[in-house]
């Protein structure tokens, strides 16, 4: 690995082999986490890297550009086929790119967006103050119910009515729960509005079947290609026919420059392994430990947001357990299982300290790791809560945490 960099950088070679330490040693548990195969590793260093190119393929704006082409086209149509798209769009840079590229397609400033509350599971990108793009557009946003915790379908529609959005957005960051795109698809066309989806969350379950795809209820659908994808860290968006043109230009020029050719290639990759057995085989095992895991800690006398799970995501409510989001993720780091602080819906702590920790399934289910671990984890999760600040009882939750890696090489070749 990085056999040049070793010899001419040996001080930056030490903290890559640093970092891969950590993720072979930790249990890595946050949710917008995968392991990038070696073929996307090797790919996103490829020498596509080395081209500057612009525009689509058969109307580029640099020279030299067919191979991209061929590759680009070569994406395209797999991804088509895998989410059986209309249209593919692989250049954006990430998952907030995507979203970026479809406002540049559909909305002009001033236009209202209906979208989830970031603190009810939505994303930075989706009308937060603390984003750039509350500056252009007029968010408006939905939550979830109070007893449930599922998105309050009923609030959506009144506020979709009252509001006339432009553009409804479904999908963000932290909900743990299946999403009905129909319903949404219904309020936003109801008012001439259009769905956009961000499915970055789950696009790896969606391309396995895994759960339901949003693909043929909205306009556009936009995700990042890490995550359950497990692809490299760039972005994609698909959408409806009618669109294509005006989401190509939102995209190019209106959104993004020169492609990143290297991470395209990764994408165009993924794209291909997504369609196999054993890439399926995987998401149904994310999913299977996420709801193992939701149910073991539940029996620990943690609580669930919305009483479980049915994608890779557990958003846990810290307050039963008298800790804050900081102190457990702080803790969890320690013994080396990493997680994040999250938001809980109504939580009444700061972003930086919060009630809750987000956990997610990829990486473990890439590993191996099944039901059983998913006990010993909640087990190991227990321990820790009980005595965040305890040296010793960490250490001891440190030896097992180790234990489990130890079995499950994160690249076993
Ligand atoms: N949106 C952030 C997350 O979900 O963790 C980064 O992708």
């Amino acid at each position: 690995m990085l056999k040049h960099t070793k010899i001419s950088d040996p001080e930056l070679y030490r903290l890559v082999l640093e970092e891969l330490d950590r993720q072979e040693n930790n249990i890595e548990m946050i949710a917008s986490e995968s392991t990038e195969s070696e073929e996307v590793l090797e790919l996103s260093g490829c020498v596509f890297a080395n081209k500057t190119t612009e525009g689509y393929p058969g109307a580029r704006f640099q020279a030299g550009s067919q191979t991209a082409d061929k590759m680009e086209r070569l994406g395209i149509q797999r991804a088509k086929d895998l989410f059986e798209a209309d249209h593919a769009n692989l250049q954006p840079y990430s998952g907030s790119t995507a979203n970026y590229g479809v406002y540049a397609a559909v909305l002009k400033p001033g236009d209202t967006v209906l979208a989830m509350k970031l603190d009810h599971g939505g994303h930075l990108t989706h009308g937060s103050p603390a984003n750039f793009m509350s500056k252009f557009f007029n968010f408006v946003s939905y939550g979830l119910k109070d007893d449930t915790e599922l998105i309050d379908y009923e609030e959506l529609e009144s506020l979709a009515h009252r509001h006339r959005p432009k553009l409804v957005i479904a999908g963000g960051s932290a909900y743990p729960r299946l999403i009905d795109y129909e319903r949404v698809a219904r309020a936003a066309h109801s008012v001439d509005g259009l769905l956009m989806v961000d499915m970055a969350h789950v696009a790896g379950l969606v391309a396995a079947k895994v759960i339901p795809s949003p693909v043929p209820h909205a306009d556009f659908v936009t995700s990042s290609t890490t995550k359950t994808f497990c692809g490299p860290r760039g972005g994609m968006i698909l959408c409806k026919a009618p669109h294509a043109r005006a989401l190509d230009r939102g995209v190019f020029p209106g959104a993004i420059s020169s492609i990143h050719l290297n991470i395209m290639a990764a994408k165009v990759w993924c794209l291909k392994n997504a369609a196999t057995p054993s890439f399926r085989t995987v998401m149904e095992q994310v999913v299977k430990n996420a709801a193992s895991l939701a149910k073991e800690l539940e029996k620990n006398g943690f609580r669930a947001v919305s009483g479980g799970t049915d994608n890779h995501i557990v958003l846990l409510d810290l307050r039963s357990k008298k800790i804050t989001g900081k102190l457990f993720q702080d803790a969890l780091e320690y013994v080396g299982i990493t997680v994040n602080k999250n938001m809980i819906p109504g939580d009444p702590e700061k972003p930086s300290v919060t009630s809750g920790v987000r956990i997610g399934t990829t990486s473990v289910s890439q590993r191996g790791m099944k039901e059983p671990e998913m006990r010993a984890i909640a087990e190991i999760m227990n321990r820790v809560a009980a005595a965040p600040e305890d040296k010793e009882n960490l250490e001891g939750c440190k030896t097992l945490a180790l234990e489990m890696t130890a079995r499950f090489p994160l690249y076993p070749q």
